[in-house]
């Protein structure tokens, strides 16, 4: 080990060493190998960690297939928070949602992951936090979320996330979080990073459904009318929208036609 090592290094080192799991022993690695020296002398010790780096990740991500966890959908979408211990993922939840989970000044509390949901506008939105040992079985629960909320402290903590997520090859949309961003601001950049739409249904004569039928941006009269009832579509005549896809209330479409958040829907069957 050449002994020309940096201040920056030999802590780097220290947090390798220290490191009780293999996320972050990774971490530290990675501090390591941007804080070695970078001349002709340490390109072995660059070599080494390098080698070591790798050697974790491919362990990492042979995990992640063989074990995960299933935390039941509830509502109309599920949205991880994902960040580092102490980043106030659990005060988010708690501030976002019904959830009161262990807010606390020591490192990894959070060992489970913990849910809440809240409502978005007759949209129920589930909220995991998930713990920040970044285990496979956790990391998998990210894997079948519909988007993610990465919350950070600084910079390198949200570039870090981000391999994090490319480490396990997650490709879900997510917003960025700071600490102290405003909530009614968070809601609404969660529920447009989901990419759906609000379609609400009237029976004809009376007032629409406060409960919105939620359905994939680009969705047709036909998913909706599917989704509320399979016979809908078999004896389907026609459906009167009120709202922005349509050029005047109450205007008659086919099952084809596009819907746009917001809209009011009365299918009428033969
Ligand atoms: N100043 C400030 N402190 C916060 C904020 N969010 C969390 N904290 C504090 O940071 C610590 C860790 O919070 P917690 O929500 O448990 O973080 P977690 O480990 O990511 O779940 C607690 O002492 C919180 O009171 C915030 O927005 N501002
Ligand atoms: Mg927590």
């Amino acid at each position: 080990m050449p002994t020309n090592v940096s201040v920056e290094y030999v802590k780097a080192q220290q947090k390798y060493l220290n490191a009780k799991t293999r996320e972050e022993k990774i971490l530290a690695l990675e501090e390591m190998i941007r804080k070695a020296p970078s001349h002709k002398g340490a390109e072995n010790l660059r070599a080494q960690l390098k080698k070591k780096l790798a050697r974790l990740k491919q362990q990492k991500k042979a995990k992640v297939s063989r074990r995960s966890l299933m935390i039941p959908k509830e509502g109309d979408a599920q949205v991880c928070i994902l960040g580092f211990t102490q980043s106030g993922k659990s005060t988010l939840l708690s501030k976002l949602t019904n959830a009161k989970p262990k807010i606390s000044d020591h490192p990894f509390t959070t060992i489970k992951p913990e849910i809440g949901t809240f409502d978005f506008e007759g949209v129920k939105i589930q909220m995991v936090e998930i713990p920040s040992n970044f285990k496979p079985v956790f990391m998998s629960v990210v894997q079948g979320s519909d988007g993610i909320v990465l919350i950070y402290r600084s910079e390198e903590e949200l570039k870090e996330l981000k391999n994090i997520l490319s480490d396990f090859r997650i490709k879900k949309p997510f917003i960025e979080v700071k600490q102290n961003d405003d909530i009614e601001k968070i809601k609404n950049n969660i529920w447009n990073m989901l990419g759906l739409i609000r379609v609400y249904c009237k029976e004809p004569g009376k007032k629409p459904e406060k409960k919105a039928l939620v359905l994939k941006k680009g969705s047709t009269v036909k998913d909706a009318a599917e989704k509320v009832h399979k016979d809908f579509v078999k004896y389907f005549k026609f459906a009167r929208i009120w709202g922005e896809s349509a050029k005047y209330g109450g205007q008659s479409f086919g099952l084809e036609h596009k819907l746009e958040d917001g809209d009011i829907i009365e299918i009428h069957v033969s």
